[in-house]
């Protein structure tokens, strides 16, 4: 009997996660106008339910970008790396940017946690591998893919919020792509066919989005400049003239114009707090 008691409350407890973390779905899903939230729904679930939770390749989820594209908006589209808080505080009072966070996908899932099971046509919020325990995590695969249809369709000038508060604001710590070996210019793959695209998944190991997915995506007939902005706190450890800002620009496709510019965490701040300030009076 206890068995059997166990078992129906931990039925429940599923059950409820199930429909708390659908409900979050639509309802978040449903503030998009025009959006079908169901198929958006389905194209999602399909990615991760009844698979091993470390087994979800990035690549699951491309349904999922075919049921709800990303739409350029170009020379409005901010990236940032260690600075989502910074970020969003801005983004959240002024309409000068839109990040992945302000897409459909990115708002829709900001802040869950997910995944399936073998044998099962559930969806579960706890018990679900952390970001780092295994590479092909549902969670992890779904920021990956996101961040890498939202680098695509980048346009016009791109901004870039990096932290000076570490000591290397642009970590790739990747290892090179068989493809790329030789070419004697770093990660360079905005040349490259999308098979091989395709490949830096398996190569892109850390957890830096923006170095190993997005950048090697910026497409120079798409993008005229990359601005990034040093975000600096007090007691800051890097600023625009970092070493590994070098990388960036070796990184970036030739024909994109780069810029770099030192920000006190307070100014942007500031800019946030007062609308009489110009977007593009901030820095
Ligand atoms: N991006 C990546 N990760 C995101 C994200 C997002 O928009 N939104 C959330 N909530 N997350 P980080 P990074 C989660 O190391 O790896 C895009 C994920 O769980 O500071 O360089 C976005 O377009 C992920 O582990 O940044 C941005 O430009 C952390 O937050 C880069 O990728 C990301 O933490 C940022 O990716």
């Amino acid at each position: 009997i206890v068995i059997v008691i166990i078992a129906v409350v931990l039925g429940l407890t599923l059950r409820q996660n199930k429909s708390e973390f659908k409900s979050t779905f639509l309802s978040r899903c449903e503030k998009f106008n025009q959006t079908d939230c169901q198929k958006v729904w389905d194209a999602f679930e399909q990615a991760y339910v009844n698979k091993d939770p470390c087994k979800v390749a990035v690549e699951a989820y491309d349904p999922l970008i075919v049921a709800a594209p990303f739409k350029p908006q170009c020379n409005r589209m901010m990236f940032w790396s260690k600075t989502k808080d910074v970020v969003h505080g801005f983004t959240e009072k002024r309409d000068c940017f839109v990040t992945l966070e302000d897409t459909l996908l990115g708002s829709v899932l900001d802040g869950l946690t997910w995944c399936g099971k073998e044998g099962s046509k559930g969806t579960f919020t706890t018990g679900c591998p952390g970001w780092s325990e295994c590479e092909n995590n549902p969670v992890r695969s779904f920021w990956r893919r996101i961040s890498a249809a939202f680098a695509d369709v980048a346009c016009g000038d791109v901004t870039a919020m990096l932290s000076g508060s570490i000591d290397t604001p642009f970590n790739p710590t990747r290892k090179k792509a068989p493809a790329e070996s030789g070419s004697g210019r770093g990660i360079c793959c905005n040349r490259l066919e999308d098979s091989t695209k395709d490949m830096l998944w398996k190569t892109a190991r850390d957890n830096n989005i923006f170095a190993s997915i997005e950048v090697v995506r910026f497409q120079a007939s798409r993008i005229k400049s990359l601005n990034v902005v040093m975000v600096l706190q007090q007691n800051a450890k890097s600023n625009c003239t970092d070493p590994s800002l070098k990388n960036l620009r070796q990184t970036l496709d030739t024909g994109i114009t780069y810029s770099c510019k030192d920000v006190p965490e307070s100014r942007i701040q500031e800019c946030g707090a007062k609308p009489e300030i110009a977007c593009g009076a901030c820095w």
